[in-house]
């Protein structure tokens, strides 16, 4: 199911029905007073009456994101660029955060590799190493798109996105792997003058039968302190390589910010754990640090 302005297209999978789609249909009213709002990808229940196809009930998700607005994601693809705009670690640590907390498996991609490839490889290897799968492409000289198709085309029957900043090239890529899907595409300058973005809603696509990928607006505000997207106690558990380390530190309720006899500190300092990604976890704590869990 995709969303056009409060009003729904869903493609009906049902026994006999062999995948057609019915266009901008409306939920059922009583979903305003319950508060319920259909979500992209989410798997619902159609009912035709007399006015026509309605939105009758959503089914319970495996996970949702408010940002991007998408319901039941296995997979979020990372779409970060080199250059223009500049990757900023920071911003993709959050993203593989909520991941981990949501039970979607965060893969990064490197965008625009041919204008540093140098930089490019150097951050796909410190992703692998904390043991995510990491990509280097460019949809200008087409290298390493070869590679991500086959990992997309791998993930049959499961549901995708890509989400990053506005500019990063995450519709261009999309088309670059997928010709003819006609994902809208711009300049950045441009959408800044226009103070909008040219894809403002979450594009769903069916790349093979029951296998999804959506395209979703730039956004670059994650905001860990309004929103309660974990604990600070949970917070370690959400960087898969800090495992290793935990529970073993001298202080049981190590915050692994500054004490001492902290081994997440002296993986660190001993080139374990890339130091961007405890720069990361250090400022997302610093958002997190004064939730309590009565607060949510
Ligand atoms: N140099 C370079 N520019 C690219 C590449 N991919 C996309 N772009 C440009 O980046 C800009 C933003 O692309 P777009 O796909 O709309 O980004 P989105 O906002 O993430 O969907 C456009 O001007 C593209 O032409 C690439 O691989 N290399
Ligand atoms: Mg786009
Ligand atoms: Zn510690």
């Amino acid at each position: 199911m995709t969303s056009v302005g409060g009003r729904y297209n869903v493609r009906i999978t049902s026994a006999g029905a062999d995948g057609f789609t019915v266009k901008n249909i409306p939920a059922r009213g009583v979903f305003r007073n319950k508060k319920i709002t259909p979500l992209c990808a989410d798997r619902v229940e159609v009912k035709k009456n007399a006015d026509g196809y309605c939105i009758f009930a959503v089914e319970e998700r495996k996970n949702e994101l408010i940002r991007p607005p998408l319901a039941n994601l296995d997979m979020l693809y990372i779409v970060a660029s080199v250059k223009d705009p500049d990757m900023t670690e920071g911003f993709a640590d959050k993203l593989t955060v909520l991941c981990e907390k949501n039970g979607i498996k965060p893969v990064i991609v490197m965008t625009k590799s041919e204008l540093d490839r140098t930089a490019a490889a150097k951050t796909v290897s410190m992703y692998k190493e904390t043991g995510y799968d990491a990509f280097a492409v460019s949809s200008v000289t087409g290298e390493g798109v070869e590679e991500l198709l086959s990992h997309i085309k791998g993930q049959t029957g499961c549901v995708s996105a890509f989400c990053g900043v506005s500019g990063a090239g995450k519709s261009t890529l999309l088309n670059t792997l997928f010709p003819g899907l006609g994902c809208e595409t711009g300049q950045i300058s441009e959408k800044i003058r226009r103070g909008k973005n040219t894809t403002r809603r979450v594009t769903l696509f069916e790349i093979e039968n029951g296998t999804y990928i959506a395209d979703t607006p730039g956004f670059s505000l994650l905001d860990f302190v309004r929103f309660d997207f974990c604990t600070k106690e949970e917070l370690p558990y959400l960087f898969p390589e800090f495992e290793p380390y935990l529970c073993k530190c001298r202080y049981t309720k190590c915050s692994h910010t500054k004490e001492d006899g902290c081994l997440i500190r002296e993986a660190v300092a001993e080139g374990k754990i890339p130091e961007s990604r405890y720069a990361s976890y250090l400022s997302i704590y610093e958002d997190v640090k004064d939730k309590k869990e009565w607060m949510k």
